[in-house]
């Protein structure tokens, strides 16, 4: 049902009739004018538009590292053997109070300590972390956006079942959940959100999403100044525990009231669109570069909206210089001048911006995509909207990062032409469905006692993911990465040919063919619609991998 998020410690809680209005469905019947202050690329059905706010007036904020635990004594939760070099780090969700923007007032949101985007993890290859996440959400929230429990899902990330915050495995308020997650390197560009069965959309809505990211020797936390002969440099670098020059960019649309409270609406099961953008939590920010390369790690943490980027120098379209990375992987080869991507919720893509050529101007990160409902985007618009302002410094600066010709080679063997030259045997096909105003796969609800595929470990397999009505879903297979093998038959775009972990299918993106593998771990995972409010409407089925023969 539709909620508003009026802080309840401000005790700005006092619009009964409006809130039963709103929880009655009545709202769309009093909304349907008021069109003028309507951003170009759509809002929420229902709803007014969000209040005006001035672009570019707030800074850019950049998540903190979490810090390490002190303790030394651990007794893990649910039990079972840690490595012995496991680091330990304790993260809490709670209610707090944030600023989307200076021009609204704060809103109570929920974030893991209090935060959103929460505080980024970090991990160095070969080190496991464990997490402690306690829940202190409120159990009579005033607010009615999310339920007060959690399962945490690092996604993109190789982990037991058990540490995978499978949705049904969720923990109540004032319980603690112990997640292991091994390390193994490569994976470097994770994210983690709550997983909760049929309450995602809402709890990720309300702020529960933060960055995981590994470091390894190649792609190191020292960066571009790891003197290392393996080192890749890109640019990126550690000044007094914050990160210099590979920055977070983490998107997510949100809609507010005429008195700028957060709303959301619980029967928006088709795909819930805000006309507000924040960027790392905050509506258009601005961001003060040095004439110099960055790394952007773009993520969509939106519910149900698409974007295609473009970076604009006054009225001319510009290059991004790199595509260095997608999902959860650095690319084999760095992409160079790429005008523009697409990224669909939960994808991600790292980008390089070599900034020293707009030294002293002011450079716009634009979104060109319309979307006004789940079903997928309406179109390019021109100009779009800018979401970010780099405000580019005058004075040059050393810059010892680079972009070396090769990132992450991909191992012969794992190749999809020698894959595929080695033969296949399992296929399986997916359907991406609407079912009586629900969503289904292959024509079923989710059911979490029923197993829909049973992959064995290690045996590569091809799977046909195809979707009706025109509707797009961004696909996302836990535990794994997979290869888009074709996208209607054709080789998919140069940006879809890195290891993926989600991809959207349907609508005008058309039927997708994906290579993939299931190793290291047996026992159940799920796959599911990433636009999460189809998710919690019954878009996901279970895996269960079996134990080589
Ligand atoms: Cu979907």
């Amino acid at each position: 049902m539709p909620s508003r998020a009026t802080p309840p410690r401000a005790g700005i809680f006092k619009d009964f009739s409006r809130r039963w209005m709103l929880r009655a469905g009545v709202a769309s019947l009093a909304t349907s004018s008021g069109l003028a202050g309507l951003t170009r690329l759509g809002r929420a059905d229902g709803f007014a538009p969000s209040p005006p706010t001035t672009p570019f007036l707030d800074a850019l904020p950049l998540p903190s590292f979490a810090q390490p635990s002190a303790a030394t004594t651990i007794t893990p939760s649910p039990a079972r053997r840690i490595p012995s070099n496991a680091v330990f780090y304790e993260i809490e969700t709670r209610e707090a109070l944030h600023s989307f923007h200076s021009q609204l007032p704060l809103n109570s949101i929920w974030g893991y300590n209090g935060l959103t985007p929460g505080p980024t993890i970090r991990a160095k290859a070969g080190i496991p972390n464990l997490v402690r996440f306690t829940n202190h959400l409120p159990q009579n929230d005033p607010v009615g956006i999310g339920s007060p429990i959690n399962a945490i899902h690092r996604h993109g990330g190789f982990q037991a079942p058990e540490d995978d915050g499978y949705p049904a495995d969720f923990f109540s308020t004032e319980v603690s959940r112990d997640y292991l997650y091994l390390n193994p390197g490569e994976d470097g560009n994770l994210w983690y959100h709550d997983h909760s069965l049929d309450i995602t959309a809402e709890n990720v809505y309300r702020g529960l999403a933060a960055l995981y990211w590994n470091f390894d020797a190649r792609d190191s936390l020292e960066g571009e100044l790891d003197l290392s002969p393996d080192a890749l440099r890109l640019p990126g670098r550690m000044d007094n525990g914050s990160r210099l020059y590979d920055i977070p960019l983490v998107f997510q649309d949100r809609q507010f009231d005429k008195q700028g409270f957060l709303i959301y609406d619980s029967f928006a099961h088709n795909g819930f669109v805000g006309d507000k953008f924040c960027v790392n939590g905050v509506i258009q920010p601005y961001f003060d570069v040095q004439p110099r390369k960055y790394r952007f790690r773009f993520v969509n943490g939106s519910n149900a909206r698409q974007y295609e980027f473009v970076l604009r120098d006054g009225t001319t379209d510009v290059p991004f210089d790199y595509i260095i990375g997608t999902d959860d992987r650095l690319l084999e080869h760095p992409l160079a001048n790429v005008s523009g991507f697409r990224i669909a919720s939960s994808e991600r893509v790292q980008a390089v911006i070599d900034f020293s050529k707009y030294a002293g101007k002011e450079i716009y990160l634009v979104n060109r995509l319309e979307q006004v409902e789940g079903r997928k985007p309406k179109g390019i618009v021109d100009p779009g909207v800018q979401l970010v302002k780099f405000r580019v410094a005058k004075r040059k600066v050393d810059d010892p990062s680079q972009v070396p010709p090769t990132l992450r080679p991909v191992p012969p063997d794992e190749r999809p032409e020698a894959v595929l030259a080695a033969g296949v045997r399992v296929r399986r096909t997916f359907e991406w469905n609407r079912q009586g105003g629900a969503w289904a796969v292959n024509g079923q609800l989710y059911d979490e006692n029923r197993i829909d595929a049973k992959p064995v470990q290690d045996q590569y397999e091809i799977w046909d993911l195809k979707a009706g009505g025109g509707w797009e879903h961004p696909v996302h297979v836990h535990l794994t990465n997979f290869f888009i093998l074709s996208r209607n038959g054709k080789k998919p775009a140069s940006v879809e040919q890195g290891w993926k972990d989600v991809v959207v299918v349907g609508g005008d993106r058309g039927d997708v063919q994906i290579l993939i593998k299931f190793s290291g771990f047996t026992g159940k995972y799920v796959f599911h619609c990433h636009t999460v409010e189809h998710e919690d409407a019954r878009m996901m089925a279970n895996l269960e991998i079996q134990p080589k023969r």
